[in-house]
């Protein structure tokens, strides 16, 4: 496929910036970069969203997943369309770039090929996958999940703290939750899809490689944990009479902080992280009663996304009980170690060098829509460097050069994967 493709040419990596800027003025002022799913700052920003993808000549709707679709039809109406995105919401206090380069550069392609008049064979959809960051109901890569049927009735019912579920938050944008019991994509629907991200990572930077081709992803399993114990005064509460269940908790993270260490090897790769907790009654003068908190866990290895949280617990049990402590632990999440299809992942590198960008194959150690989708079709990501590898923060940063390299390998992985037969292609 020759990389003198006319929609190359009108590829614009400074109209992409721009649109990067507009969309990073969406965010809490006090905390940038925060636009939460389901806030009325992502609902506005979306309005924005629709508008760009309609001048660049897609036709946009909501899915019942709550997913922002923007279409370009191809040559062949009735082939499998080529699927882009990522997502647009963020974590709190995080950056301009974790995903939202991957929605806006999609709008970019399809302006290109808009703009060019170079129609692809297949139809073409860039999506918005809603809430693929932890959302306050605690559940990940929400549209991405619904898209694929695996959003059960339970994460549907999910409670966030500020109250409702997040059935009716996905309403709230425009899905439709009663219409989630089937996937709304089967196997064999999608023709392929590639996702463009930062790395969040330093491996790219650190090797001075402008390109990603990501091989496979770190499965992630989440826990919503209770440690309970008794609220007290705490002046007047000798520390022989306490049930102080913040201690408890200690106990806890520090436990899984040394366990998920000492798993780690060169062929396992295992990180558990307690990043969200929350304290009741949470007063400077009483004892606490009750701490909620949410444990995650990733690793490559399927066997201890399955047996970490149980053995853990098991571990810290009797020292809780010898508190006085109780401890409950619910599953909310799962996602498998998955491996992108070896096809698509040859297209992106031979893309990055057809263009003449050296590439890196390697892993993702943070998880992506694109788990979901490499679940019903053939699928890859493309990654480009950030600043110190760091990311869910504000320093959060890439340069245009990077930018540019990984929006034209991106196009020219959709250019190629329109003239590709996948051996589902029915
Ligand atoms: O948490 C993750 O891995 C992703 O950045 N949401
Ligand atoms: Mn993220
Ligand atoms: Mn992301």
């Amino acid at each position: 496929m020759s990389s003198q493709h006319v929609a190359l040419q009108v590829l614009s990596s400074q109209r992409l910036w721009q649109r990067l800027e507009t969309l990073s003025t969406f965010t809490d002022p006090e905390r940038p970069w925060t636009r939460r799913a389901f806030s009325p700052r992502f609902i506005a920003s979306r309005q924005w969203l629709t508008e760009q993808m309609q001048q660049a000549g897609l036709s946009v709707r909501i899915d019942s997943g709550g997913n922002l679709i923007g279409r370009l039809e191809g040559k062949q109406p009735h082939a499998k369309a080529i699927m882009t995105g990522s997502h647009s919401d963020t974590v709190f206090d995080g950056g301009r770039y974790d995903g939202i380069i991957g929605v806006l550069a999609g709008i970019e392609v399809a302006k290109a090929l808009h703009d060019s008049g170079e129609q692809l064979d297949h139809p073409f959809e860039v999506v918005d996958f809603l809430s693929e960051e932890p959302s306050d109901f605690g559940v990940s890569c929400v549209g991405s999940r619904a898209m694929v049927g695996a959003l059960s009735a339970d994460m549907l019912a999910q409670r966030a703290p500020a109250g409702g579920t997040l059935a009716e938050a996905i309403a709230l944008v425009g899905g439709a939750p009663d219409k989630l019991t089937v996937p709304l994509y089967q196997t064999g629907d999608l023709h392929a899809f590639v996702e463009l991200h930062i790395e969040q990572g330093p491996v790219l930077e650190r090797q001075q490689i402008p390109i990603g081709v990501v091989t496979d992803l770190v499965g992630i399993r989440r826990f919503r944990v209770m440690v309970t114990g008794q609220p007290d005064h705490s002046g007047t509460t000798p520390m022989t009479h306490r049930k102080d269940a913040l201690v408890g908790a200690a106990m806890l993270i520090q436990a899984t902080y040394h366990k998920a260490s000492q798993m780690n090897s060169d062929q396992r790769y295992v990180v558990s992280t307690v990043g969200y907790l929350s304290v009741t009654p949470n007063s400077s003068n009483a004892v606490p009663g009750k701490v909620e908190l949410m444990l995650e866990i990733r690793s490559n290895d399927a066997e201890v996304l399955v047996q970490y949280g149980e053995q853990l617990f098991a571990e810290v049990q009797p020292a809780l009980q010898a508190l006085g402590l109780g401890l409950q632990a619910e599953s909310v999440s799962y996602g498998k170690p998955t491996q992108f299809t070896p096809q698509v992942v040859d297209v992106i590198e031979h893309s990055a060098k057809a263009l003449g960008y050296d590439s890196l194959r390697l892993p993702s150690g943070a998880g992506h829509d694109a788990v979901y989708l490499a679940a019903i079709a053939p699928a890859g990501m493309v990654f480009i460097p950030c600043l110190n590898g760091r990311s869910h923060c504000p320093e959060e940063a890439i340069k245009l050069d990077e930018l540019e390299a990984g929006l034209k390998v991106l196009m020219h992985s959709i250019l190629a994967v329109d003239q590709q037969t996948f051996p589902d292609d029915r």
